[in-house]
């Protein structure tokens, strides 16, 4: 998959698609609440198998059932399509979890 940085354009049509996720500096975030702290830490470890097979890993944080994912490419500085594909994936993942 290509790492190119994705035009602001681009940017803008993909999140029409994800309407969970608001670009904050650059960056694709989301905010997820679980029912409590296993199944919001069963869903970040399906999200970590997904991030080492894409060799794409979020910058996130938990507190007991609630999870923050902040996306972006460092290698590229800004967004690129691995970004929404991760982003797809937590939206499907986080269905499973809840
Ligand atoms: N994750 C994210 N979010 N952005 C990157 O640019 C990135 C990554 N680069 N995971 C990968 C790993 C790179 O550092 C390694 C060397 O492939």
């Amino acid at each position: 998959m290509s790492l190119d940085r994705l035009s602001e354009a681009l940017v803008q049509e993909r999140l029409g698609a994800l309407p969970e996720w608001a670009l904050g500096a650059g960056r694709l975030k989301r905010e997820l609440s679980f029912r409590d702290f296993n199944s919001a830490f069963a869903f970040m470890t399906a999200v970590a198998l997904k991030a080492e097979k894409l060799d794409h890993h979020p910058d996130w944080t938990n507190v007991y059932n609630r999870v923050t994912i902040e996306l972006w490419t460092h290698d590229a500085g800004g967004l690129t399509e691995k970004d929404f594909e991760l982003a797809r994936f937590v939206d499907v993942a986080s269905q499973r979890f809840r």
